[in-house]
């Protein structure tokens, strides 16, 4: 980090020493598994800068916003509508939860047996390590699965400006009206925040800016159908990462210069790892900063990452909010219209889910499937099952893998993972 942010991080109220300890294994980790890779496009560079200033200059910046009246929204979930948060003069900000800390505090107000994302939700906090988390004036957590939802009941206690929005289970019109109801709701939170009524104006606007990121990162992920694929799975999955807390201009415009870059790549027929390496899609549980464990196992065992069906990946990102309602609540509808396709495991029945696998199989053209399940997490340990059934029926094998965010399995994950890639050959 270029400057000292102490005395920021102090003001924070972050455990100074714990948060050195967090920043050390974070820069180890990341010098391991990213600085590592061979033929990395050179407009990563910026994403280099980004997770080398994580902590640092974009807290800064978070801080200026706040001085200047701008108010930061914390999020958990891809459900919590960032074209809301911005039309309100917020800026929104995906808090990562991708790394165990503080795991005995946790495991004394948590269950064991909880998914590592929640536990770490928590760790962060008790531990005193998130400026993103310190830095919000308001975090939303979001009624998904059973653990977050119940989970958010005693995070209340730690966090005093919690806001829960509901959603549904179910993708009927029943489903659609609470969605509605909790978005509307939500805006007038964010007004009541900021102080600053949305209209149509600030709404379109706000639009347009997540829709320009949403389409920066499909284009990102249209070149990755290319083979040799131009850019690491590991490196695209950091573009998603950090699609969740950078600014948002800013992001758009560094991943097209990525994309000019792989452009030329793909001519040249360059790529990050040779022509006709094995091409697995991931799918499942969202991988967030810094969970980086499983594809660094795959690419570094002789196979490509292709493509995420992931929250921190095309589940997230797909569809466009339609920008060219005229009126406030036409907008709104949009917003609602677009949210309510995204096919998180939390509904009943969800076969979009298993669709748009295939529909990622087939337009990245991978050669296998690897399911990403977080230990205790039933919705996609569950869902894994009828996938892993339709996708072998398909002929598009599949290996279904369940983790957490210890190193403890590395080996044996790695064992399975070669195996796979093996039988992919
Ligand atoms: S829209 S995937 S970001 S809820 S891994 S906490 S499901 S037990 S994260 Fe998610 Fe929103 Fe859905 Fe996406 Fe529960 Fe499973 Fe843990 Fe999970």
């Amino acid at each position: 980090m270029s400057e000292d942010y102490t005395s920021m991080w102090k003001e924070l109220g972050l455990d100074l020493e714990r948060h050195d300890a967090l920043l050390e294994v974070l820069g180890k980790g990341y010098q391991d598994i990213f600085l590592s890779q061979k033929n990395r496009p050179e407009g990563m560079a910026y994403f280099d800068f980004v997770m080398s200033e994580v902590h640092g200059l974009r807290i800064k910046e978070l801080m200026d916003e706040k001085k200047d009246g701008r108010k930061i929204i914390g999020s958990y979930c891809v459900f919590v509508p960032e074209e809301i948060a911005l039309a309100g003069n917020a800026t929104l900000i995906g808090l990562c939860a991708g790394a165990d800390f503080a795991v005995d505090e946790v495991e004394k107000v948590l269950p064991r047996n909880t998914c590592s994302l929640i536990k770490s939700t928590f760790g962060f906090k008790l531990g005193k390590v998130c400026p993103y988390l310190e830095a919000s004036d308001m975090v939303v957590g979001e009624n998904t699965c059973d653990g977050k939802k119940k989970a958010y009941e005693i995070f209340a206690e730690i966090v005093p400006n919690l806001y829960v929005m509901d959603l549904p289970q179910m993708k009927s019109d029943q489903g659609k009206v609470l969605l509605k109801t909790e978005y509307y709701k939500f805006k007038e939170k964010v007004e009541a925040l900021t102080g600053k009524a949305i209209d149509a104006e600030s709404l379109k606007a706000g639009i347009e800016t997540v829709n320009d990121k949403r389409r920066a990162i499909h284009r990102l992920s249209s070149l990755r159908k290319a083979d040799p694929a131009p850019i690491s799975g590991l490196d695209a999955l950091l573009a998603n990462q950090v699609f969740f807390y950078d600014n948002p201009a800013r992001f758009t415009e560094s991943v097209h210069k990525i994309c000019d870059e792989l452009e030329k790549r793909i001519e040249r027929k360059k790529g990050a790892f040779p022509s006709r390496m094995p091409r697995i899609l991931i799918s499942g549980c969202p991988m967030a900063v810094p969970n980086w464990k499983l594809p660094s196992i795959v690419e570094t065992s002789g196979a490509v990452i292709v493509g995420e069906e992931s929250c921190v990946g095309e589940r997230g990102t797909r569809n466009l909010t339609d920008e060219s309602g005229s009126s406030l609540e036409k907008l709104m509808d949009a917003i609602v219209d677009r949210y309510f396709k995204v096919d998180c495991a939390i509904f009943t029945p969800n076969p979009d889910r298993l669709n748009h696998i295939e529909e990622m199989v087939e337009t990245y053209r991978a050669d296998g499937v690897i399911h990403y399940g977080l230990q205790f997490c039933q919705p996609y340990s569950m869902e894994s099952m009828n996938i892993e059934k339709a996708l072998k029926e398909k002929n598009i094998p599949t290996l279904c893998v369940e983790t957490d965010y210890s190193t403890e399995d590395s080996g044996q994950l790695q064992t399975r993972v070669e195996a796979f890639i093996e039988l992919l050959k």
